[in-house]
């Protein structure tokens, strides 16, 4: 009776020893002959432990999520994107861990970011988490891309210093130190740089150098700001402070990261370490034509971003959609192959309806904060009449100076009205700002207790 009445207790009493140690992926004690308890496999428990995806706006929080063992912050988090490494993981994190863990104990983290791999790179990397405790993985489903996987991993860090690195073993782990040094010299971002001494390529062909410094160049010509600022811009190699780049909305386009921190980040002081890239000898390139096309897009979309958008930079640039309607126009009227009307007349419709697409986006854009205060049909109404008497003595001025230009200096007559539409977008700035939109924004004012 009392042999039968302790049975229930010592299977609970296994029950709960065992719950609690599976939720750590072991099993401590089974008495193999007694009860068969379904044993979760440490595989599936593992993946539990995944480092949750984060999903909506790629904004880098201020404040680390979580502090190191023992309480002390993480220092550095490094980011390594994966997409099919299994076979580079194993030997980069051995390499890693020998390196860092001297250097900075418990308080450092590598984060591996597979893209879902069918080569399974995510499982990898969780099997080698028992061994190697800096490890931690994020399996992404749902969402590819180089770029958006570091974000994603830096959202998810913990470390006061944010790094990034390939998995391939083509960037040296060694390296990582030197950069943690600039940092710790006082530099907000350290790149690992080919193109410094110390730096370059182990073996690329001369049409890949090409294609790079080709890169490199038409990015100093449309961002100079950035690029001009980085001896190796295409680098995937480079960590930064978190405070440079916490709180930015990062939105980037194909495979170049590093422009796009230090086009939107803080980074007054920018260190750099020479590297050579290696060989990669084990997993396939994911480097594509289509990343080329990105990388102009990418450029395109971080130029527009950082520019100074004065009220007169967006004056010109409606402006210059103006101008477009007016040459068209002006062609269609008055060109000898289209309607052949008279140049004056053509020139006076032109003009007049490049007036009224230039007033709807003056309205909606360049003077929006002013528009603010006078909503409803009838200030807009007035808005419009006093831009179009403003522009109409400036298209007075356009048509007479395109008659002069064009019949007695006998320049081109579109040449002659691309001259005379500038030299009428000054007159029309400093009259609508100062008579019309700001009139208005004045006289509100005027009216506030
Ligand atoms: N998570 C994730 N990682 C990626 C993706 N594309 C590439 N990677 C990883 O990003 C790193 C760099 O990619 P690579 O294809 O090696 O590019 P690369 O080093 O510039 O070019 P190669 O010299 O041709 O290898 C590697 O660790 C890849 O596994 C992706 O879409 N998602
Ligand atoms: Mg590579």
């Amino acid at each position: 009776m009392g042999a039968r009445a302790s049975l229930p207790i010592g299977l609970l009493c296994i029950a709960i020893a065992n719950i609690k140690t599976l939720r750590h992926g072991r099993v401590a004690w089974l008495p193999a002959n007694l009860v068969k308890l379904p044993i979760v496999t440490s595989r599936a428990n593992m993946q539990s432990d995944l480092v949750p995806q984060p999903t909506g706006t790629l904004v880098v929080p201020n404040v680390p999520d979580g502090l190191g063992e023992g309480g002390s912050a993480i220092r550095l988090s490094l980011i390594i994107p994966t997409y099919n490494e299994s076979k580079n993981i194993p030997t980069l994190v051995a390499q890693l861990d020998e390196l860092l863990a001297p250097a900075l104990g418990t308080a450092y983290e590598l984060l591996v970011v597979d893209d879902d791999s069918p080569d399974k790179t995510w499982q990898v990397a969780q099997d080698l988490a028992a061994a190697h405790p800096s490890v931690r993985v994020m399996r992404r489903i749902g969402e590819r891309g180089l770029s958006t996987a570091v974000i994603r991993g830096w959202q998810a860090a913990r470390g006061e210093v944010l790094g990034v690195m390939d998995a391939d073993l083509q960037h040296p782990t060694d390296v990582n130190l030197k950069l943690l040094q600039q940092i710790d010299k006082g530099a907000d971002l350290a790149v690992a740089s080919r193109h410094v001494a110390d730096g370059g390529v182990s073996d690329w062909s001369l049409i890949r150098r090409l294609l790079s410094r080709g890169a490199s160049l038409l990015g100093l010509i449309l961002l100079p700001g950035v690029l001009g600022r980085l001896s190796d811009p295409m680098s995937g190699y480079f960590m930064f402070k978190r405070a440079a780049i916490a709180g930015v909305k990062l939105d980037p386009l194909g495979y170049k990261i590093l422009i796009e921190v230090v086009a939107r980040g803080a980074m007054p002081w920018i260190g750099e370490v020479g590297y050579v890239f290696r060989e990669r000898k084990e997993g396939e390139s994911k480097v594509t034509w289509r990343l080329y096309s990105q990388y102009l897009g990418h450029l395109l979309k971080l130029r527009w971003a950082t520019l100074p958008k004065s009220r007169f930079f967006r004056f010109c640039v409606v402006g210059a959609s103006g101008v477009i309607v007016d040459m068209g126009l002006l062609f269609l009227l008055s060109d000898p192959r289209m309607l052949g009307l008279g140049l004056t007349r053509s020139k006076i419709i032109a003009g007049e309806a490049a007036i009224l697409s230039n007033f709807l986006f003056n309205d909606a854009w360049t003077f929006r904060d002013v528009v603010g205060i006078q909503k409803g049909m009838g200030p807009k109404l007035r808005r419009l009449l006093g831009f179009n008497a403003i522009c109409l003595v400036g298209l007075a001025l356009n048509v007479i100076l395109l008659n002069v230009l064009f019949n007695f200096a006998h320049i081109e007559r579109y040449v002659a009205n691309a001259i005379a539409i500038l030299a009428v977008t000054g007159w029309n700035y400093v009259l609508n700002s100062k008579l019309n939109w700001t009139a208005l924004s004045v006289s509100s004012d005027a009216r506030k207790p």
